[in-house]
């Protein structure tokens, strides 16, 4: 068979091979690594996995484009499962009220946070709001991501709610990279719905959810089950609707207040509960019990500043499959930096450089339900990989804070060199 592209002397091809299943305890530590490893692609396809030299069957001629990676690291696509990627305006005025003290559940109560974003989101055009995430897209896949989640949540009415989704559904359509949409109309409880809650939840149920539907604009429902915002009761009676539009469930939970929300995950058949950075340790065996994905993001505790993160060895000792991801939003965690967050669970939640790239691809790709397509590096998956300009894993995750991307290759095109997007 004749190879469009070919990669090889990779110093560490981190394949991730194995079944594709969400990887928890030990597996988690078994990446399938490969010194010296080469791959060959056709079309859009991974059509071999090796070392050393290419077998005669995997045919190269004047047009196969060969990337000599000596001394560098390939990983398959990073994957980030919880993005709130389209909104508009930012919050940098929230810093200063952060510096003197104030919560962010604090500000929230008092009509700032996601509340301002939503005010913003709603004055913005549908242009305005896709220039604006196009820019943080492309960053995105500089940094080495080619799949992200996107969340809606910053319309919370009918109109703006789809508006959000509409832009990433065109987004999607129109870049390298794959988004995968949630809808999250259970964000906040905007101000004027303060004192009936079910009011604002039965325009979710009853017309938001029939109209995401009908467009096919979500794949995953989302909802923020918090202290002030939306309660157990109210998430599960959401999220199980949810289900009979076609939507699968993902909960906020536990993030500052450890309400309930892992258990609940648990309970409705979550695909992930995401943040638990205050989840109780029943709530992560019954999560273990029933293979619901612990998706974290220690970029937004270290944004909030609270000192706390998430206990990512205990749910890998219990048997929870962790992924992690940006948070990317205007306020928690203004960051798109994927490489960010793989040092920030290293050095602040004690996972190994394994459990870090295991988490970023293929459990970050069961998060998003792309498991068969994506996430690991094996004949017949999608050719989506991510060249680092480092020897090894270990140097990535250690040299923080700046971007070791050297090229991206996304359906089997290359669209990313010495870190720059090209024009494909
Ligand atoms: O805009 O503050 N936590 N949602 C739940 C967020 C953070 C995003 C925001
Ligand atoms: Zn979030």
């Amino acid at each position: 068979m004749r190879a469009d592209i070919v990669i090889k002397n990779i110093s560490q091809l981190i394949t991730l091979r194995g079944e594709n299943k969400p990887r928890t305890c030990k597996e988690m530590s078994q990446i399938g690594l490969i010194e010296d490893g080469v791959v060959a692609i056709k079309e859009d396809k991974i059509i071999y996995v090796g070392q050393g030299e290419l077998p005669s069957e995997i045919v190269v001629d004047d047009d196969t484009m060969i990337i000599n990676a000596d001394g560098k690291t390939v990983t398959p696509g990073l994957v980030d499962p919880h993005t709130h990627l389209v909104h508009g305006g930012s919050r940098e005025n929230e810093l200063d009220m952060k510096l003197k003290g104030a919560k962010y559940l604090d500000i929230l109560k008092a009509g700032g946070g996601i509340h301002s974003t939503v005010r913003a989101t709603k004055a913005a055009s549908f242009e305005e709001l896709f220039n604006k995430a196009l820019k943080s897209i492309d960053t995105m896949l500089e940094l080495g991501l080619t799949t992200i989640e996107a969340k809606s949540g910053y319309g919370l009415d009918t109109e703006n709610e789809l508006k959000q989704l509409r832009v990433a559904k065109t987004l999607n359509e129109n870049h390298p990279i794959d988004i995968v949409s949630t809808f999250l109309g259970a964000h906040a409880i905007p101000m004027e719905y303060k004192e009936n809650v079910e009011d604002f939840i039965d325009i979710i149920i009853n017309d938001m959810m029939p109209q995401v539907q009908k467009e096919n604009l979500a794949e995953f429902c989302d909802v923020f089950c918090e202290e002030g915002v939306f309660t157990v009761e109210q998430t599960r009676k959401i999220l199980n609707t949810a289900k009979q539009y076609g939507m699968k469930p993902k909960i906020h939970a536990d993030e500052i207040e450890p309400l309930g929300g892992a258990e609940l995950a648990a309970e409705i058949g979550a695909v992930s509960a995401d943040h638990l950075v205050a989840a109780s340790e029943q709530g992560m065996k019954m999560m273990a019990d029933k293979g619901v994905i612990a998706d974290l993001l220690p970029a937004t505790s270290f944004n909030l500043g609270i000192g706390k993160f998430a206990n990512a060895r205990k749910m890998i000792e219990e048997g929870v499959p962790v992924a992690l991801s940006t948070d990317y939003n205007p306020g928690s965690c203004p960051t798109e930096n994927i490489q960010l967050v793989m040092s920030l669970a290293s050095l602040k939640m004690k996972m190994t450089p394994e459990e870090v790239i295991t988490a970023v691809t293929i459990n970050s790709a069961c998060s998003v339900g792309r498991q068969d397509e994506i996430g690991s590096i094996m004949i017949g998956k999608k050719a989506d990989l991510a060249i680092f300009d480092s020897h090894n894993l270990s140097y990535i995750i250690y040299h923080f804070g700046i971007n070791h991307i050297d090229k991206v290759i996304k359906n089997g095109k290359l669209v990313v060199d010495n870190g720059k997007k090209i024009n494909v």
